[in-house]
C-alpha cells in the first residue's frame, strides 16, 4: 500500500515522491524536486526534475473541478481521455505530441515528456518570433489525427468503438457553452466584455438576430455532428514550438466532432496574433516580416490542409462511397464550411466571453484594444454568417483584410 492508492490533489512535495514510488524513469538515487508550472484554466501542471542530472518529465492532473472555478465541476476521467488520445495521436501524427510515459487511473494523472526545450506557441508570438515550420507540422497533425479517425477511412464498427470511448460530456458541455452560446447573448451573465467596447458589443453581437441564429446552427452541429475524434481546444496555448519543432499537447476535450472545430481554432488563433502584431508592433520591417508571415501562415494551413485532406483521401478512404467521383470534395467544403463558422466562434468568444487571450488583453492602449477587438469580431461575423463561401487560404485572408479595411481610419 502507498498513499497514492487513493485519489488526492497532489501539491509539488507529492508530486516529487509520486514520481520516486510510482515512476521507473529516474535513478534510485535520483534527487527529485516537484514545482507546480501550470496556468491552464483546466488541470494542475508540474514539473518533476533530478537536481543531479537535470532529467525531468511533466506529471499533469485533473482536479474534480476545473482549475479556474469550482463553479465546473468535471470527471477526473479526462486524464485517461487525455493520455490515451496523446497515444493515439502519436500513432497517427508521429514526432508532433509529447511521449506518454504512464497513465494513472487512480490519481488521474498523466506523466509524459517534459518539453521545456520548446515554448507555448501563443507565448512566442507575443514576442512575435516566427515559425516557418509551423503551416507543415500543424496541417499534417490535422489531416492524420481527423480524417484518419472518421468513417471515411475506420472500420465503422471500430469508428462507433472509439466514439463511446471518448464521449466527454462534461467538456463537451464547457464549449457548448462558452464557445457557442454565451458570446451570442450573455445568457449566464459570465462574459467579460472590455468595457470599452461594451455598447458594441451588445449591438453587433447580442443584437444581431442573424448571427445568433448561424451560431445556433453551428451549436447543434457540434452536438450532433461526430465526424471525427478531434483534439477540441486546437489553440496556440495548446501548442509547444520550436523553430524545428511542433507539439499539440492538451487534448482533454477530445470526443467525436466536427472537424472544422480543430482547424477554425488554428486559424482564429493566428488571427488573434495578427492584432496583437499589428497593435503593438510599430511601423517597419519588424512588423512587416511579421504580420506577413502571420498572413502567409494563415493562407498556408487553409491550402495545406486542403492539400494534404484530398491526397490523404485518396491513399486511406475505404468505404465504397468514398470511391464516387466528386463525394471527396464535397466532404472537404463540409470542413472548410465548419472552419470557417468556428474560426467566427473562436474569435468572439475569446474577445468577449470568460476564457480571454493574451493577445488581446495585453494590448495596453485602449484605443489600439478597441481597434483589435472590433477587427476580430467583425472578421467572425463574416466567417459565421457566409461560412458557405470560404474555401481557400486567400478566402481566408479576405475575409481577415475587409476586416481590418472597416476599422481603419
Ligand atoms: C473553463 S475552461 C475555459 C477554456 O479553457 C480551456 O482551455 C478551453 O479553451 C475552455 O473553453
Ligand atoms: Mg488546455
Amino acid at each position: 500500500m502507498t498513499r497514492f492508492d487513493t485519489y488526492f490533489l497532489m501539491k509539488p512535495n507529492d508530486v516529487a515522491e509520486y514520481a520516486k514510488t510510482q515512476l521507473d524513469v529516474f535513478a534510485p538515487d535520483a534527487d527529485l524536486e516537484g514545482a507546480e508550472i501550470g496556468d491552464g484554466n483546466i488541470n494542475f501542471i508540474f514539473r518533476v526534475r533530478d537536481r543531479k542530472t537535470g532529467q525531468s518529465v511533466i506529471v499533469k492532473q485533473a482536479g474534480p473541478t476545473a482549475r479556474i472555478s469550482d463553479a465546473f465541476v468535471l470527471s477526473t476521467d479526462r486524464a485517461r481521455i487525455e493520455a490515451e488520445i496523446l497515444m493515439l495521436e502519436a500513432r497517427l501524427a508521429p514526432g508532433l505530441v509529447p511521449v506518454v510515459y504512464k497513465y494513472d487511473a487512480v490519481m488521474s494523472c498523466c506523466v509524459m515528456e517534459d518539453l521545456s526545450d520548446h515554448e507555448i506557441m501563443r507565448a512566442a508570438l507575443l514576442k512575435h518570433q516566427v515559425f516557418p515550420r509551423f503551416a507543415e507540422d500543424i496541417t499534417t497533425f490535422m489531416v492524420n489525427t481527423l480524417l484518419l479517425t472518421t468513417d471515411v477511412v475506420l472500420d465503422h464498427q471500430e469508428k462507433k468503438r472509439l466514439s463511446g470511448r471518448y464521449i466527454n460530456p462534461e467538456l463537451c458541455e464547457i464549449t457548448e457553452d462558452l464557445v457557442y452560446t454565451e458570446p451570442f447573448n450573455d445568457y449566464k451573465g459570465r462574459n467579460d466584455v472590455f468595457g470599452p467596447n461594451q455598447a458594441w458589443v451588445e449591438a453587433n453581437l447580442y443584437g444581431d438576430a442573424a448571427l445568433r441564429l448561424e451560431a445556433a446552427k453551428l451549436k447543434f452541429d457540434f452536438l450532433t455532428n461526430g465526424q471525427a475524434l478531434i483534439h477540441g481546444d486546437l489553440h496556440t496555448g495548446s501548442i509547444f514550438i520550436t523553430p524545428e519543432s511542433t507539439k499539440v499537447i492538451d487534448p482533454e476535450f477530445a470526443f467525436y466532432g466536427p472537424m472544422g472545430y480543430d482547424v477554425g481554432n488554428v486559424i482564429a488563433n493566428l488571427i488573434f496574433a495578427w492584432a496583437n502584431g499589428d497593435a503593438t508592433l510599430p511601423a517597419g520591417a519588424e512588423r512587416d516580416a511579421y504580420l506577413g508571415w502571420i498572413e502567409n501562415t494563415i493562407v498556408a494551413v487553409v491550402d495545406l490542409f486542403n492539400q494534404k485532406f484530398l491526397a490523404a483521401w485518396a491513399a486511406n478512404a475505404r468505404d465504397v462511397f468514398t470511391r464516387e467521383p466528386g463525394f471527396d470534395r464535397w466532404y472537404l467544403d463540409t470542413v472548410l464550411r465548419d472552419t470557417a463558422g468556428v474560426c467566427g466562434l473562436e474569435l468572439c468568444r475569446r474577445t468577449v466571453g470568460l476564457a480571454h487571450v493574451k493577445d488581446l488583453t495585453s494590448i495596453t492602449d485602449a484605443a489600439a484594444r478597441v481597434r483589435a477587438e472590433r477587427i476580430c469580431l467583425t472578421a467572425a461575423k463574416d466567417y459565421i454568417k457566409q461560412r458557405e463561401s470560404y474555401r481557400t487560404g486567400a478566402d481566408f485572408l479576405a475575409g481577415m483584410k475587409r476586416a481590418i479595411a472597416a476599422h481603419s481610419t
